[in-house]
């Protein structure tokens, strides 16, 4: 089965090559301020499983659609004879190398592409624009238009208007926040109009929308190994000095930021933003953006401080809710509600403090050897903070529901993601937290060889919250 092609074509500098750097989900389309960017033909083929779905074919712009419109007239033809004329118009100028952009992007109509025309909504329409729309038209071949939005204006019903006169279906199609559902109904809205290419845009459908799911599915195992990996991580000293204790510390943060910087590249790589990132300074980071033990990070995400003492309590929820009454979910003292929490156990001595701690793991003999050389073992880990887990999945959350919405044309503008800053604790469940919790220990405690079973359990609660919005239409 031969993909179906789709040339975009249109007026310089109007998102013809941002449009497809969304369409195809491609870091590497040539888009720029500049007019004249896109000097060559070039296709993007958008595969799945090696299977190429369809073609997307970049073009030059328009630049002198009415006079080549006056050199088709010439002979008047009649409407069966104005593809042919097309055709030979082609072939005559590009022999003489004039028209260079009309011929570049007129040939790939010719041998079969469908159109898609691209125009700026946010510009008022000139009656200019009717010499490409009429030529384009005289291809024959199926059409539609795509109203893009560059920059602030709205003159989309102008524009409507006169779209509505040479395509048949005229569609909003904005290249830096089109979700994935508006360009599967793109292409859906394209089955529909050209039978030709019916069965092959079904199937493109359906092998997105499965390798969709198939990466929600990676990014549920890249996250729970993740999880896994930064609960069970321990870092131990040779014998040493009381200053290699601090040195040792440093260390277990900057490994388990390491760890989670790699499953997200891990996850940028899979909805294909290799190149993107939220390290830039240019704008607002998100929370998600902010350093792993920031105070910000720690204050806004993973569990409240009520909740937190709710998972070691009996009467968790009522006790949670004076706590949090009491302090706000922001601050929380070291050592001040410990103590008078009824029940709330040993876990929470930690509450207080967003760093883990070394401790010495000497037994006997070392520490009477330790007593002739002055030197101790140290260790760190496993991070008991019960809330560092809560955040650490916050975290992949955020950051995985801005990466699944981030339009591919985005990343020539700007390199930073930028999402919500909603956590996830708040649509947690109490019961849900608990079950979170006790996996979160049992991992810890079989940090050497964490069972399958604890991991399936883990997977099977976190699935969740990776889904949550992905099934529905996910407008960034
Ligand atoms: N804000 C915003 N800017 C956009 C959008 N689409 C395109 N742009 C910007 O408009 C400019 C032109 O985009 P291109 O995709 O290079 O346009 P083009 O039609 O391919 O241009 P040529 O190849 O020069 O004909 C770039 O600065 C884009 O970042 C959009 O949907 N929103
Ligand atoms: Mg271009």
């Amino acid at each position: 089965m031969t993909a179906p092609v789709f040339a975009v074509v249109g007026r310089v500098n109007k998102g013809k090559s941002s449009v497809i750097a969304t369409l195809a989900e491609d870091e590497r389309v040539a888009i720029s301020r500049l007019p004249g960017t896109t000097r060559e033909v070039e296709a993007y083929p958008v595969r799945v499983d090696n299977e190429t779905l369809f073609v997307l074919v970049d073009t030059p712009g328009f630049e002198d659609a009415p006079a080549a419109l006056a050199w088709l007239r010439q002979t008047a033809p009649s409407a069966d004879q104005r593809p042919d004329r097309i055709r030979a118009f082609v072939a005559y100028f590009k022999a003489r190398d004039e028209f260079y952009e009309e011929c570049a992007l007129l040939e790939p109509i010719l041998d079969g592409a469908a159109i898609l025309y691209v125009v700026d909504g946010t510009k008022p329409y000139r009656d200019n624009y009717k010499s490409e729309m009429e030529i384009l038209r005289w291809t024959g071949r199926p059409s539609m238009a795509l109203i893009n939005r560059i920059g602030e204006g709205d003159h989309t019903e102008a524009w409507r208007n006169a779209l509505d006169q040479y395509f048949k279906v005229v569609r909003d199609f904005d290249a830096h926040t089109a979700s994935f559902e508006e360009r599967i109904r793109l292409l859906s809205t394209f089955e529909a109009l050209n039978p030709a290419v019916e069965a092959p845009l079904r199937r493109a459908v359906a092998a997105l929308r499965k390798d969709r799911q198939r990466r929600v599915d990676e990014v549920v195992r890249i996250v729970t190994n993740l999880l896994i990996d930064v609960l069970t991580f321990t870092l131990e000293t040779k014998e040493g000095e009381q200053s290699d204790r601090r040195r040792l510390e440093d260390e277990f943060h900057t490994r388990l930021r390491d760890l989670e910087a790699e499953a997200r590249r891990k996850v940028e790589r899979l909805y294909h933003h290799a190149n993107v990132s939220w390290q830039g300074k240019e704008l607002v980071r998100p929370v998600f953006g902010d350093d792993l033990f920031a105070e910000r990070t720690w204050s806004v995400l993973g569990l409240s401080p009520g909740q937190v003492v709710a998972l070691y309590t009996v009467s968790g929820a009522l006790t949670g809710g004076m706590v949090d009454a009491g302090l706000g979910a922001v601050a929380f003292p070291t050592g001040t509600v410990v103590g008078s929490v009824a029940g709330a156990g040993a876990g929470l001595w930690h509450l207080g403090q967003r760093f883990a701690r070394a401790t010495s793991v000497d037994g006997i003999m070392g520490r009477m050897r330790r007593a002739f050389s002055g030197e101790t073992t140290y260790r760190v880990g496993p991070f008991q903070h019960p809330n560092f887990p809560f955040i650490v999945l916050d975290r992949a959350r955020l950051h995985h529901d801005a990466v699944r919405t981030r339009a591919h044309a985005k990343n020539a503008v700007d390199a930073q993601i930028v999402g919500a800053d909603a956590p996830l604790a708040v649509a947690l469940s109490s019961d849900d937290r608990q079950a979170l919790h006790r996996v979160f220990r049992k991992i810890r405690q079989r940090s050497d060889d964490v069972p399958i079973v604890v991991r399936s359990e883990l997977e099977a609660l976190i699935r969740p919250r990776i889904e949550v919005n992905t099934t529905s239409d996910d407008a960034a």
